[in-house]
């Protein structure tokens, strides 16, 4: 049972009032709340055994490297990894993201190679592969975004030429909400002989994700955007395109031997993670998946579609307001991004600070799909377990109270 009711319940944040009123927090995609298993992990960690871990011959060491450990092996079967091998911890979606580009994009792209990439990325999927283009002389192409916020796939199978070594997409759009057609894009690229990088930042919190069944080759996602801490994101892909990788960052733990005259490297996980890693947010991050898992991903999807679907029709009665992004909820997710006549986002978004209720203001970090929308910024509302339809009404009266204000 989805009970919303119980699981606000988890998430002490929210049991507060902001600026009089009780807070309605409509902004987890830029980062979700976290629910008291999480907060409780961390601090039964720092309280009870926190140590470096790989490293120390002692007790709390060593429980600190299984916990570490044991939650990869949860994240991999999270995704339904083939081996928990092939789950590498970063930071971040952006440092996941940039991973590839510098390991795998720096070692294996060359003049004319072309890395195709979408009008409706986050920033994070198009700077790195800038920035790997412009050290190759690879180029970087757009697939583009149709008047419903739909990746066109004509133009994708046109531009999938054999120069085509990398198709790095977004699976979830972070303004528009589009769910891409991925499958289709992974079948098509591999056919083509490119490989396919899917930015699952907003994925994974929302959807099941299964990469065998996708079969990808790079999966790049955020804890902090699936009730985990920040501090703590995953990439993860194929062991065999792993084992080929040069390392990313180099120094300790990712090494097996090393001379003052050359160094060799740990086996994978490890020749990713250089450094003393984020222990707590990797152990909160277990945390995190152990309680998605046990409420069911195809629930969360599916009270996100109910949400989604109750969204659209209300927030379309708010005169002058203006929604991005496919209209069918089954085609999106619950990020939804809107203008409201000629205010300025971020005035819209004081105003509704001013009701309590929490929501994202700007590019979202997607400047070139703001170019392409012809806006500068938009506001954006975004859902999760934890939110009611009764907290989109009050989005909806927070809305016409800024209309009336501001319009
Ligand atoms: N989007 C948002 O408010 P990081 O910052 O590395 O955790 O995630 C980057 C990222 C990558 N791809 C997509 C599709 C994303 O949405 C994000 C993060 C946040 O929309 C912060 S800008």
């Amino acid at each position: 049972m989805f009970d919303v009711h119980q699981i606000r319940q988890d998430f002490p944040i929210l049991h507060q009032t902001v600026n009089g009123k009780p807070l309605v927090f409509l902004d987890s995609a830029a980062s979700s709340q976290k629910p008291l298993a999480v907060i409780e992990t961390i601090d039964t960690y720092y309280r009870q055994y926190n140590a470096n871990v790989h490293r120390g011959i002692y007790q709390i060491s060593e429980k600190a490297s299984a916990a570490y450990e044991q939650a990869r092996k949860k994240i991999g079967r999270f995704i339904n990894a083939r081996s928990w091998r092939e789950v590498i911890y970063t930071r971040n979606a952006t440092e996941s993201i940039n991973l590839v580009a510098y390991s795998w994009g720096l070692s294996r792209l060359k003049p004319g190679d072309v890395i195709l990439s979408t009008e409706m990325e986050h920033h994070a999927n198009i700077v790195p592969w800038q920035q790997v283009a412009a050290r190759t002389g690879a180029q970087v192409r757009y697939i583009p975004v149709d008047e419903q916020g739909y990746l066109d796939m004509a133009a994708f199978e046109a531009m999938l030429t054999p120069q085509v070594r990398l198709v790095a997409v977004t699976h979830m759009s972070n303004v528009l909400g589009t769910i891409n057609p991925v499958e289709e894009i992974i079948s098509k690229a591999h056919q083509a002989g490119a490989k396919v990088l899917l930015d699952a930042a907003q994925s994974a919190p929302h959807m099941p994700i299964d990469v065998q069944a996708l079969d990808c080759d790079f999966l790049a996602f955020s804890g902090h955007k699936m009730l985990g801490p920040t501090g703590i994101g995953i990439l993860w892909a194929r062991r065999e395109i792993l084992e080929a990788m040069p390392p990313f960052m180099t120094g300790g733990d990712m090494i097996s031997q090393v001379t003052f005259s050359g160094s060799t490297w740990n086996e994978l996980p490890w020749k990713f993670e250089a450094g003393t890693p984020a222990i707590a947010q990797a152990i909160g991050l277990g945390a995190a998946v152990d309680y998605l898992v046990r409420l069911g991903m195809d629930n969360v999807r599916q009270h996100e579609i109910e949400l989604t679907a109750y969204a659209l029709d209300r927030l379309n009665q708010v005169e002058g307001l203006r929604i991005y992004g496919p209209q069918n909820p089954q085609h999106r997710g619950g990020a939804v991004a809107f203008t409201l006549g000629s205010i300025h986002p971020h005035d819209v978004a004081a105003v509704l600070d001013g009701e309590g209720i929490a929501v994202r203001a700007g590019h979202h970090c997607a400047m070139p799909l703001h170019d392409k929308l012809g806006l500068v910024a938009t506001t954006r509302a975004s859902f999760y377990i934890y939110n009611l339809p009764e907290e989109i009404d009050r989005l909806a009266e927070g809305l016409d109270k800024a209309r009336e204000l501001l319009g």
